[in-house]
C-alpha cells in the first residue's frame, strides 16, 4: 500500500493555483488502486505569517469544505488538522535538531517571503517552516507527497534530513518523494507570469474559488500579456503560456488545440472566453461548496474522525523517535 500525505495552509482563500496544482488531483489520486490518502489543513503552517485568528479557524473549515467539493472523499482519504495533533509540533522540534541553519537558509520560498514581509516577517517559525514539513510527512512514513514545483525543494530538505536521521539512529523513516504534473504544476500570477499565483498576494493576481463570475472575468480581462497579440504557448511568452495552461486545465482540452482554435483571436477575445469558461466552472463547484459549508456539524465530524485515525500513526512514531533519542 503506498502512502500519499499533502497538506493546504488556510492562510487566504484558496485559489485556482491551489485547485489546479494541488487539490484537484488530491481528489484524482483517491481512485489509484492501493493508496492510501491523508490530507491536512496545515494551519500551524499559516501562522508563520501574521492571520486573523476568527478568520484562520472560518478558513480552516472552509478548506475542509472545498476538499469535499471538489470530490476528497472522506471516506476514502483521511482529513485532519494539523493543530489538533500535538505529534506535529513535537517531531518539528526535534527534527530541529537534524538540521542546519545554512541549509534552511538556502530555501527560496523563506528567501522570497521574508523579502515581501520586511524585518519584522522574518520569523523563526517562517524560517523552520521546512522542518515543520519535514515532520508532517515522515510522521506517516508517506511514500509520495504530491506538491506543486514550488515546494520540490522542501521536499528535497526532508529526504536529507529523514536519510540523516536514519544514518544516526537506524532505520525510522520512509524516505518520501515528490510528485508533481507536468501540466499543472505551477499556475503563474496574473499580474506577474515570473510569481506562483498565491492566495496571500495582491487580489488582481489570483482568482479564487469562490470569485463571483463578474470578478472572474473582470481579472483575466485585465491578466498582463505581452504585446504581440498571438496567442502562443512558448518560453518567451509566460503570461500566454499560463493562461493556456489555465485554459487546457478547465477544458480538458490540449494546449495545441487551444491555439489552433485562437490562432486568430487576438488577446481581448481569448482571455473573454477564458474568463467565461472558468467563471461556468467555478460557479458550479461553488453552488455544491455552499451546501457542504452550510452544515459545520458535518464538517466537525469529518475532522474528528480524520484526526483520530491520523493521530493513531503519528502517535506511535513520536514513540519510536523518542525511544531512539533518548527521551523519556
Ligand atoms: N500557483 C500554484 N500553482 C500550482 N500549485 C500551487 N500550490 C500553491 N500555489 C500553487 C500548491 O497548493 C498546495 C497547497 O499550498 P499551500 O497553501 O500549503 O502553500 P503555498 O504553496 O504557499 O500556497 P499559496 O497559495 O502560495 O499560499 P500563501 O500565499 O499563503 O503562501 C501545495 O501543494 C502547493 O504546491
Amino acid at each position: 500500500m503506498k502512502r500519499i500525505v499533502s497538506g493546504i495552509k488556510p492562510s487566504g482563500d484558496p485559489t485556482i493555483g491551489n485547485y489546479l496544482g494541488a487539490m484537484k488531483r488530491w481528489a484524482d489520486n483517491q481512485h489509484i488502486e492501493g493508496c492510501e490518502n491523508f490530507f491536512f489543513i496545515a494551519n500551524l503552517h499559516a501562522i508563520t505569517t501574521k492571520q486573523d485568528p476568527s478568520l484562520l479557524k472560518k478558513r480552516t473549515l472552509d478548506i475542509v469544505a472545498w476538499l469535499i467539493t471538489v470530490g476528497v472523499d472522506p471516506n476514502r482519504s483521511v482529513i485532519f488538522v494539523q493543530s489538533m495533533i500535538p505529534a506535529h509540533s513535537e517531531i518539528c522540534w526535534i527534527l530541529n535538531n537534524y538540521v542546519t541553519m545554512g541549509e534552511l537558509g538556502k530555501m527560496t520560498q523563506y528567501k522570497d517571503k521574508s523579502l515581501k514581509s520586511g524585518k519584522e516577517g522574518q520569523l523563526a517559525g517562517l524560517f523552520d517552516y521546512p522542518v515543520l514539513m519535514a515532520g508532517d510527512v515522515l510522521l506517516y512514513d508517506a511514500d509520495e507527497i504530491p506538491v506543486g514545483f514550488d515546494q520540490v525543494q522542501h521536499v528535497e530538505l526532508c529526504r536529507t534530513i529523514a536519510q540523516r536521521f536514519n544514518n544516526q539512529h537506524g532505520d525510522t523513516f520512509k524516505i518520501p518523494k515528490a510528485t508533481f504534473s507536468k501540466t499543472s504544476a505551477k499556475i503563474m500570477s496574473l499580474n506577474n507570469a515570473t510569481e506562483k499565483m498565491s492566495k496571500s498576494d495582491v487580489k488582481d493576481s489570483y482568482v479564487l474559488l469562490e470569485d463571483s463570475a463578474d470578478d472572474i472575468l473582470k481579472k483575466f480581462k485585465k491578466a498582463v500579456t505581452d504585446s504581440d497579440n498571438k496567442v502562443a504557448f512558448a518560453n518567451d511568452k509566460p503570461e500566454l503560456s499560463n493562461l493556456l495552461t489555465i485554459y487546457s486545465e478547465f477544458s480538458g482540452k490540449p494546449v495545441s488545440e487551444i491555439e489552433s482554435e485562437h490562432k486568430d483571436s487576438g488577446y481581448g477575445k481569448f482571455k473573454t472566453e477564458l474568463g467565461e469558461l472558468v467563471a461556468e466552472k467555478l460557479t458550479a463547484l461553488q453552488n455544491t461548496y455552499s451546501d457542504i459549508r452550510s452544515n459545520e456539524e458535518r464538517l466537525m465530524n469529518i475532522i474528528t474522525e480524520g484526526n483520530s485515525n491520523a493521530a493513531v500513526i503519528a502517535n506511535e512514531k513520536i514513540s519510536v523517535l523518542k525511544d531512539k533519542i533518548g527521551l523519556l
